[in-house]
């Protein structure tokens, strides 16, 4: 291919979003607790430590971390009543490894851990995929966001998976913010190595940050790029606010499967950190429901939640 076509060829691609930026395009932020930007949506005042344990059969209202500014968290997967209690909400884990642990501002200590055999119904899948979602009280156009790797195992790592925002949190209201579809490193911006990498995803580039991103936001990008130059977004300026948002992750860099050939090592899916930050906005009302069958005299109390039932709606304005 000449380097004309290659190059139409290449912008073609990127612009329709089908396929991930190539490494590089998603600037490195150094590794460990300190690399985290802070700050950000979850935990504004960087209130909480990871301290605690997150492996004790407690309700969730018992195990939120009190500091915890946030509406609700959701995640899957959850192991279902009667089964083995490897994570019964999000504030839980058999090993202490809880989804929200990707808020909790230590990734160097504290990862979200699902083992594909041990709860994790043999790895996440494109129908069945991996997630925590929280719900924020306000609403927020994204403006970048962060993740950051677990400290070992590489192959627990994320390779095809999204960033999505929704103003209800039901299951079928997500919409890509950013969408990564890798499928080997090349394809994908997390690396193998150095371990515990902080990764920024940013909708702006170095001439457009100060507009883009709130006056506290610049200030922290500023110290922390340390000079850096940012070339090119790797997503879209966001129009849209949004209430929820989540990671889903789609499939690791280890395949899936139910067998455990090394119990040092069994497959499995490890997230440290995510850090959301955006501009305050106004959010859609979430679509109203339609009924799905005529309104008949019931024939159950639907009001009394049920267990493992899923999440209620949002509460967007
Ligand atoms: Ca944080």
């Amino acid at each position: 291919m000449k380097p004309a076509m290659f190059r139409s060829a290449l912008v073609a691609a990127l612009l329709s979003g089908a396929i991930c930026l190539p490494a590089g395009a998603s600037v490195r932020m150094g590794t460990g607790n300190d690399a985290l930007l802070g700050g950000d949506l979850s935990d504004p005042q960087d209130k909480l430590d990871g301290s605690g344990d997150y492996s004790a059969g407690k309700t969730e209202a018992e195990m939120r971390p009190a500091a915890a500014t946030w509406v609700k968290i959701t995640c899957a997967p959850l192991s279902p009543p009667g089964s083995a209690p490897y994570a019964i909400h999000p504030y839980q884990n058999w090993q202490n490894q809880p989804a929200c642990s990707i808020f909790l501002n230590r990734p160097a200590e504290k990862v979200w851990y699902v083992g594909f055999k041990d709860g994790g119904m043999g790895g996440p899948t494109e129908e069945a995929p991996y997630f925590t979602a929280i719900q924020l009280k306000n609403a927020y156009k994204l403006t970048h966001f962060t993740l950051t790797t677990a400290g070992n195992m590489p192959d627990r790592d994320p390779k095809s998976w999204a960033l999505q925002g929704s103003n209800s949190g039901d299951e079928d209201d997500w919409t890509d913010i950013y969408r990564c579809k890798a499928s080997d490193r090349s394809g994908g911006s997390l690396r193998e190595a150095p371990r515990n990498e902080t990764t920024l995803y940013v909708s702006f580039n170095s001439a457009t940050m100060d507009k883009t991103v709130t006056p506290a936001d610049a200030k922290k990008l500023t110290a922390k790029l340390k000079g850096l130059k940012i070339s090119r977004a790797d997503f879209a300026p966001q129009t849209q606010a949004y209430t929820w948002f989540r990671i889903v992750i789609y499939s690791c860099y280890n395949p899936n499967g139910m067998d455990v050939a090394d119990f040092n090592h069994p497959p499995g899916f490890q997230l440290g950190q995510l850090e959301l930050f955006g501009v305050q906005g106004q959010a859609e009302a979430a679509k109203p429901k339609v009924p799905e069958a005529p309104a008949q005299a019931p024939v159950f109390d639907s009001s009394v939640s049920r267990r493992g039932s899923r999440p209620s709606s949002g509460t967007a304005t």
